[in-house]
C-alpha cells in the first residue's frame, strides 16, 4: 500500500488553511496538470470529445497487444456515494477480501472531518457487505493501513490529534471483520506520527512509522517501529531503527520470526533506499543496509516469501523517477542484488524494440505495489502520454514466458485515477484505486482472474 504524498498534502492544505484553500488550489493548478485533472476530470462517458486519446488506446488501436484496456465492465464502484473516498488499501484471505479506505463525513462536525471505513467481501469480491466506520471520532483520521494472518485481521490509521502531532491507531477482527476491537493509540507521543504501516506474521504484528519533531530541523526525522507477539492485544516499546530521514516511506513485511524494514530517504547527507532487518520477532535488528542510491529510488514496497525478499521502488509525488526498479535477496536479506529495472526482467534486453516499446508505459511510475516474492504481479499508477491522464497499470509478469507477460490499463479512463492496491487468493487477483468521477472520489475495484 502507498502513502501517496499528494493527497496528504492537499488535504492538510484544506484543512489548516481553509480560509486561502480555493486560492492555494489555484496555484496546485498552475503548477502541476494532476492537480488539474483531478478538479476538473468527470467521468469519459461525458468527454467523448473533450480529452485527446492516450497513448494506451492509441496503441490497443494499432493492434498492439502489449497494453491492454480492462473493460469497465468490469469495475464495480465499492464507496459510490457523495464523500471524498479515497486511500483505499486492500487485503484478501482464503475467499474474503477485506477493503478500508479514508472518507469525508460531512453530515457530523467539525467540518473536513474523515474517518476510516471498512468493507468485505466473504464471496471472492462478488458482493460486499455494509461499510463500517472504525475511527468514528472527531480527528481528522487518515491513511488506513490493513493486514490480514490465520490469527485476525489488523487496521491501523494515523489521527491528527492537533496540527503537530498525529497518532497511529490501531484495531482488531478476530471475527473475519464482524467486529472490531476499541482503537488504542500506540505512537502516543506528542510528536508527529504519520506515513504508517503494518505487517502480520500468525500472532506477530508489526507497524512502522515516520516520525517528526516539529522542534527539530527538516530532515531529521526518524523511523519508529512497534511491535506484538500476542495478536495485538498488548504492544512492546517503540524503538527507533533509522533516524536524520527526509521524506520517508517506510514499508514493512514480516516472515516467520522475519522482520524486513524498507524505505526511502531523501536527505541530502545521506539519501537512497535503506533495508533494516530483524531475525527475532522485532528484538533486536542488524546493520542498515543501503540498497540504492537516490537516483534509482523512491517510494518502494516489499514482498517476502520464506527466504526470498523483493523490494520494488518508483517514484513520489515530488521526486520523479522514471522507472520501477527492483532489488532481491535470497537469504533473508543478508545480501540483494544491484537495482536493475522492471524492463530488465520482463523483455529481453537484446530485443531493443520490444523493450523500448514496454518502456514507453512506464513514464512516471508512482505508487509501485507488488503482491509476492516474484514480479509476477505488480500495479502502479502512471502518467498516459500525451494526455496527462493518470491511470492504473498492471503487470502480470510470465516468470517463464516473457511472451506471455501482458500489461493492462485497468482504469482506462480520462479522470485521475491513483493509488492502487493489489492482493491475491484463490486463483483472484484484486486491486483496487481512487478515481474522481462525477465530482468525487470513489474507491474501485477490479477482480481479475489469475489464469487470464
Ligand atoms: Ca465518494
Ligand atoms: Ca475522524
Ligand atoms: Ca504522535
Ligand atoms: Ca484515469
Amino acid at each position: 500500500m502507498a502513502n501517496s504524498s499528494l493527497h496528504f498534502r492537499i488535504l492538510n492544505i484544506f484543512l489548516y488553511n481553509k480560509r486561502y484553500s480555493y486560492y492555494i488550489l489555484f496555484i496546485f493548478v498552475l503548477g502541476s496538470l494532476v492537480c488539474d485533472y483531478q478538479i476538473n476530470a468527470i467521468d469519459e462517458t461525458n468527454t467523448n470529445d473533450i480529452f485527446p486519446i492516450s497513448l494506451s488506446e492509441k496503441l490497443n488501436q494499432n493492434n498492439d497487444s502489449r497494453i491492454i484496456n480492462y473493460p469497465n465492465s468490469n469495475i464495480t464502484n465499492l464507496t459510490n456515494n457523495n464523500e471524498d473516498s479515497i486511500y483505499g488499501q486492500i487485503e484478501a484471505f482464503e475467499n474474503y477480501v477485506y477493503v478500508v479506505w479514508q472518507e469525508s463525513v460531512t453530515k457530523s462536525l467539525p467540518e473536513h472531518n474523515y474517518d476510516i471505513f471498512f468493507i468485505k467481501s466473504e464471496d471472492q469480491g462478488k458482493t460486499f457487505g455494509m461499510p463500517i466506520n472504525l475511527s468514528n471520532n472527531t480527528e481528522f483520521s487518515e491513511h488506513p493501513q490493513i493486514t490480514v494472518s490465520k490469527n485476525g485481521l489488523f487496521i491501523i490509521w494515523g489521527d491528527t490529534v492537533n496540527p503537530n502531532n498525529k497518532e497511529i491507531m490501531f484495531t482488531k477482527s478476530l471475527d473475519n471483520g464482524k467486529t472490531f476491537s476499541k482503537a488504542i493509540n500506540i505512537s502516543n507521543n506528542s510528536k508527529n506520527s504519520y506515513n504508517q504501516e503494518i505487517s502480520a506474521s500468525d500472532e506477530k504484528v508489526y507497524v512502522v512509522w515516520r516520525e517528526s519533531d516539529q522542534n527539530i530541523a527538516d530532515g531529521n526525522d526518524s523511523i519508529m517501529f512497534k511491535s506484538s507477539i500476542d495478536g495485538g492485544n498488548t504492544f512492546n516499546n517503540s524503538i527507533e531503527l533509522i533516524n536524520n530521514t527526509n521524506d520517508a516511506f517506510p514499508k514493512i513485511k514480516s516472515y516467520g520470526n522475519y522482520v524486513y524494514i524498507v524505505s526511502n530517504n531523501e536527505n541530502k547527507k545521506n539519501s537512497g533506499l535503506f533495508f533494516v532487518k530483524s531475525s527475532d520477532k522485532g528484538n533486536n535488528f542488524d546493520e542498515i543496509i543501503k540498497l540504492s542510491d537516490e537516483s534509482r529510488s523512491g517510494e518502494s514496497q516489499i514482498a517476502v516469501n520464506q527466504n526470498e525478499v523483493l523490494v520494488v521502488s518508483s517514484g513520489f509525488l515530488l521526486k520523479n523517477i522514471s522507472n520501477i526498479y527492483y532489488v532481491k535477496s535470497n537469504d533473508n536479506g543478508s545480501t540483494f542484488t544491484d537495482p536493475k529495472t522492471i524492463s530488465e526482467k520482463t523483455i529481453d534486453y537484446n530485443n531493443a524494440k520490444e523493450h523500448n516499446k514496454f518502456e514507453e508505459f512506464i513514464n512516471n511510475p508512482l505508487n509501485v505495489e507488488v503482491t509476492n516474492n516474484n514480479l509476477s504481479y505488480l500495479v502502479w499508477q502512471d502518467t498516459t502520454i500525451p494526455s496527462q491522464n493518470q491511470d492504473i497499470l498492471l503487470l502480470l509478469n510470465n516468470q517463464t514466458d516473457t511472451n506471455n507477460t501482458k500489461l493492462f490499463n485497468l482504469s482506462n479512463n480520462r479522470s485521475i485515477s491513483e493509488c492502487p492496491s493489489i492482493a491475491i487468493s484463490n486463483n483472484n487477483i484484486y486491486v483496487i484505486w481512487e478515481d474522481f468521477i462525477l465530482g468525487n472520489h470513489e474507491i474501485l475495484f477490479a477482480n481479475i482472474p489469475l489464469e487470464i
